[in-house]
């Protein structure tokens, strides 16, 4: 007999025997607009049942991989600063163990945790960043901890010319005049992602990988809370995985799915797809 605990699809291996750790962060206190991605995770878990372990893409297959997946964190849901502390513990802890840590959010200030604890591993760390929005505003009505000010909190540890934003279509002004200055923006698609990437390889710099869903187009994926017309459809968004994934990648995470906001339940599986090909895309 055995438990009946819920994994990722084919992400069933022990902790010790794996090189990629999986956990939940389902918080999302902070959104500005259309709350449910503190439900993300877990519906992408329960979810990806009714994907395939194989990837035809890729010629890959999860039971091949040794996976773990420690289910969600249980987050203070009031607190932003006690969620992120609990991230940052709960990656360090995969870090120091040798291993990778790709978390599912949540809302995307679930990454500035991971990046904290992968920050103090690997100081001279660049990040890589697919979304809809610039998430660099210093303040969101006054709070710095945002899901609107999370890459510019990633700034303030990692530092000028170390983040690279692609798909980036939305925020104001004072965020893209911020980001002419201090970011390496890419506008509206992945166009300079292989040179990026390439640049990245060459000198094997550690890279965290963070992906807001909401940088695929509505048409393909409307359930997130602050959805944004004009994005990049599921096969570039795959591409794009596989060019980063030449690079040394040592943290990632897919974040913003708000499942209950598409009841047809097909961003939900966008998302599980998207995660399978991270994760196979990976090697670790
Ligand atoms: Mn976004």
């Amino acid at each position: 007999m055995k438990k009946n605990v819920e994994t990722f699809i084919g992400c069933d291996s022990g902790y010790e025997e794996s090189g990629i750790v999986l956990f939940g962060a389902p918080f999302d206190s902070t959104t500005s607009f259309r709350p449910g991605a503190r439900f993300g995770s877990a519906a992408i878990r329960h979810e990806s049942f009714g994907i395939e372990t194989y990837s035809p893409y890729q010629d890959k297959d999860l039971l091949d991989k040794k996976v773990f997946d420690c289910g969600d964190l249980e987050l203070c849901f009031g607190s932003a600063e006690s969620a992120l502390a609990d991230i940052e513990e709960q990656t360090r802890t995969i870090l120091n163990d040798g291993k990778l840590p790709i978390m599912i959010g949540g809302e995307h200030l679930v990454t500035l945790g991971a990046v904290r604890a992968v920050f103090e591993k690997y100081p001279d760390l660049q990040i890589v960043h697919f979304d809809a929005h610039a998430d660099l505003r210093d303040d969101y009505l006054g709070v710095k901890l945002s899901h609107a000010c999370v890459l510019r909190r990633c700034y303030e540890l990692a530092g000028d010319g170390k983040i690279h934003q692609f798909c980036i279509r939305s925020g104001e002004r004072d965020e893209f005049a911020f980001a002419m200055e201090h970011t390496d923006m890419h506008k509206f698609s992945f166009d300079g992602l292989e040179e990026v990437c390439a640049e990245l390889s060459k000198n094997n710099t550690p890279v965290y990988f963070t992906i807001d869903l909401d940088c695929l187009d509505p048409s393909v994926f409307c359930g997130t809370g602050t959805p944004e017309a004009g994005g990049v459809n599921f096969m570039e968004l795959l591409s794009a995985i596989l060019t980063v994934s030449k690079t040394n990648i040592v943290g990632a995470d897919i974040n913003e799915l708000a499942p209950m906001l598409d009841s047809s339940g097909a961003s939900t599986a966008v998302a599980c797809k998207t995660l399978r090909e991270l994760i196979l895309s990976i090697n670790k």
